[in-house]
């Protein structure tokens, strides 16, 4: 290559030598995209990345002046990588010796693909932004509807692409964003030969592999089997990506949208835990996070008690250990469910004297901690809709029913928010098949989170069909054109109770506000079509929601009839009982008499 190459919309790539590296290059190279690698600032940075559209990069460009910087080994390979690359990578050191294997940054590929590589292999979360969140907000804001991170991760498929090797070496993409390239077709426009979908230490992926470093032709798409036992997981002994070390795999609560569910439900051991985490550390690493579909289930999978009945000890000392280790000075949350805080208040409030010192997250206007610190796991509320949440999510809230599902949000985050946890809630927008109704249900619960001075951080985002999942096939609304009024307003109304408190003093509620209205008047209006007008300008304040209200523009939230713990934990099936703690109160046993003198009063009156 003599002349640089243009990567799609921006930044120059760099020449590459025709020859090659000097030692012929490596067999196996392990990539992703660099907007997926770095871990410098908080899982915000990388959220962001995948949200923002790439004109909006010079705002992370002047928040995060120094977000490209990347450590190296003497080798030149990357010091750390997202938990994915360092598993296949695991997985591949079973059968290469590991001077044939190397985990680099994209801008590094030209150092070691040379006439030896066969495979470039290429780990990627979301490399098209076609997913929840990711696509939505890059749609609503318009004209260049790709996100940072796709962008990034285009780049370094252009790379590869334009690489002088790329005739010799096959380029395999594994991780939880392969089946975007599958679904939109882009093989031939990434040079992709093969996505493989499931784990790399699968058997398959090994033969797939061995296929081709053989320079074998590979099927176009591979689905592979995921381990089905603990012994199968692998675990990293290097620096990962935010000190990511998985805890658990699968979930057990079924809901219909859901991919990681697919998963079997394993918890996976302690000691394997901590080796990782230990690793990290000794790799210069000083963040840790558990990844996992619901932290809650860890201790609790296959025992004689119900996987949503938390087990408060092997939590309390999972936790307690991983942040005591030495070197770890910071600890993030991932995912978690919310019924267990209803379950089992006392397991949140002691995590929360084990965790909050370690949380580098501080949330001035909220946390009652006297450093301001705060947690904040990623909670899926989805919608406030009894009907729809029984079509999606029937088991969402076990082992409170359903039907509850509205009480059981609320009350959790009052124990979550008493406790200083302030999740991150995701809500789906336009679920096929839903109403007005469901929308002004969820619209209710809304308000009645901040009626009650309740916080959680709303994230909307739109229905998105994802791949394998028993809603696959289902499509909802697919353009923020097609949003309601309604659904406009739900999506606006959780932005403005996000920016209440003003926790990003650098994004300022007021230059939003502002800002938002000056974007509408300047494109969003043609773009997301008149159903978006009052709830923009609900947003941005230029009209009072009473005064909006009164005029008939937006709906006014009708207040919730909700259970308190009390209430919900009388309502538990009577077998279920005896896996409830004590020392929480509101047990049953001295609660049901009550109940029934309280109705009998009633019926007397
Ligand atoms: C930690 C995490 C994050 C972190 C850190 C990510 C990182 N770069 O390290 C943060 C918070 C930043 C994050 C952000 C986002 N995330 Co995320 N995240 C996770 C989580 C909890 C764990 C990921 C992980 O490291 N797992 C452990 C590793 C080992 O698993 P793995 O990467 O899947 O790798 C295995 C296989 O996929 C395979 N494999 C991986 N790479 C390769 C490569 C090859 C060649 C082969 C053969 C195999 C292979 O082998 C590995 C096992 O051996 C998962 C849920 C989950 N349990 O997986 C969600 C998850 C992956 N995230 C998800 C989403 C939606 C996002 C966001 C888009 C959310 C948002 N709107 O902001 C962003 C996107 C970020 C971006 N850069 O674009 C979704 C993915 C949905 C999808 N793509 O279809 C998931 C599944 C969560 C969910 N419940 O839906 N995430
Ligand atoms: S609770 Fe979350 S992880 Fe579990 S099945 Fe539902 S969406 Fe998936």
């Amino acid at each position: 290559m003599s002349s640089p190459l243009k990567a799609e919309n921006s930044s120059v790539v760099s020449p590459v030598n025709p020859k090659g590296p000097a030692d012929g290059g490596r067999l196996i190279v392990l990539t992703a995209p660099l907007t997926e690698v770095i871990d410098h600032a908080g899982y915000f940075i990388q959220m962001a990345m995948a949200s923002l559209p790439i004109w909006m990069e010079g705002v992370m460009n002047r928040k995060y002046p120094k977000w490209k910087e990347v450590e190296h080994n003497e080798d030149g390979s990357a010091k750390f990588m997202p938990a994915g690359v360092r598993l296949v990578e695991k997985s591949l050191s079973r059968e290469y010796r590991s001077d044939d294997l190397v985990a680099c940054f994209p801008d590094d590929l030209d150092k070691f693909i040379g006439p030896r590589t066969r495979v470039v292999a290429v780990s990627t979360h979301n490399p098209l932004g076609v997913t929840f969140a990711a696509g939505v907000y890059t749609s609503m804001f318009g004209s260049s509807k790709m996100p940072i991170n796709s962008h990034y991760a285009r780049q370094m498929f252009a790379r590869i692409k334009a690489n002088p090797f790329r005739e010799n070496f096959k380029v395999i993409v594994g991780g939880s964003g392969g089946w975007q390239i599958v679904q939109t077709d882009m093989y031939d426009e990434l040079s992709v030969d093969c996505v493989v979908e499931g784990r790399s230490e699968s058997e398959d992926t090994l033969e797939l592999f061995r296929r081709a470093v053989k320079g074998l032709e590979l099927p176009r798409q591979v689905d592979v089997k995921h381990p089905m036992d603990r012994e199968g997981i692998l675990f990293p002994d290097t620096r990962t990506t935010f000190g990511v070390v998985e805890m658990t795999t699968g979930c057990g609560r079924r809901c219909k949208f859901c991919v990681p569910d697919l998963n079997p439900q394993i918890d996976l051991p302690k000691d394997k835990i901590m080796g990782a985490v230990r690793a990290n550390v000794r790799h210069g690493n000083k963040q840790i996070s558990l990844a996992t579909e619901d932290m809650f289930i860890w201790g609790q999978v296959h025992t004689d008690t119900p996987f949503y009945f938390p087990n408060r000890e092997a939590l309390v000392d999972l936790y307690s250990d991983i942040v005591n280790t030495p070197g770890v000075e910071q600890h993030v949350l991932s995912h978690s469910t919310i019924a267990p805080a209803v379950v089992d208040p006392l397991l949140i409030k002691q995590l929360s004297d084990v965790l909050l010192p370690k949380s580098p997250i501080h949330f001035p206007y909220l946390s009652s901690h006297p450093e301001k610190k705060a947690l904040a796991p990623l909670i899926g509320l989805e919608t406030g809709s009894v009907r729809m949440a029984k079509q999606i999510m029937s088991s969402k809230g076990v082992p409170f029913a359903i039907e509850d599902w509205p009480s059981v949000v609320l009350e959790g985050l009052r124990v979550l928010n008493e406790n200083n946890w302030f999740p991150a809630m995701t809500l789906i927008v336009g679920n096929p098949g839903e109403t007005d109704e469901d929308v002004m249900a969820t619209l209710d619960l809304v308000y009645e989170i901040e009626r009650r001075g309740l916080f959680g951080f709303l994230v909307p985002s739109i229905f998105t069909p994802l791949h394998d999942t028993r809603m696959e096939k289902e499509r909802g609304v697919t353009q923020t054109r097609q949003l309601t009024p309604l659904q406009w307003q739900l999506m606006m109304k959780c932005w403005k109770m996000n920016l209440r408190p003003g926790q990003y003093s650098w994004w300022g509620p007021l230059a939003w506000r502002v800002g938002s209205l000056g974007m509408w008047l300047y494109k969003l209006r043609r773009l997301n079509g008149p159903n978006f007008t009052w709830p923009l300008l609900m947003f941005s304040g230029a009209v009072s929601e009473k005064n909006l209200q009164r005029m008939g523009k937006i709906y006014e939230g009708k207040p919730l009839k909700v259970k308190t713990r009390r209430e919900l934990i009388a309502s538990l099936k009577p077998r279920d009982w005896q896996y409830l703690r004590a020392d929480n109160g509101d047990t049953p046993i001295d609660y049901v008499p009550q109940v029934q003198s309280r109705a009998m009063v009633a019926d007397i009156a």
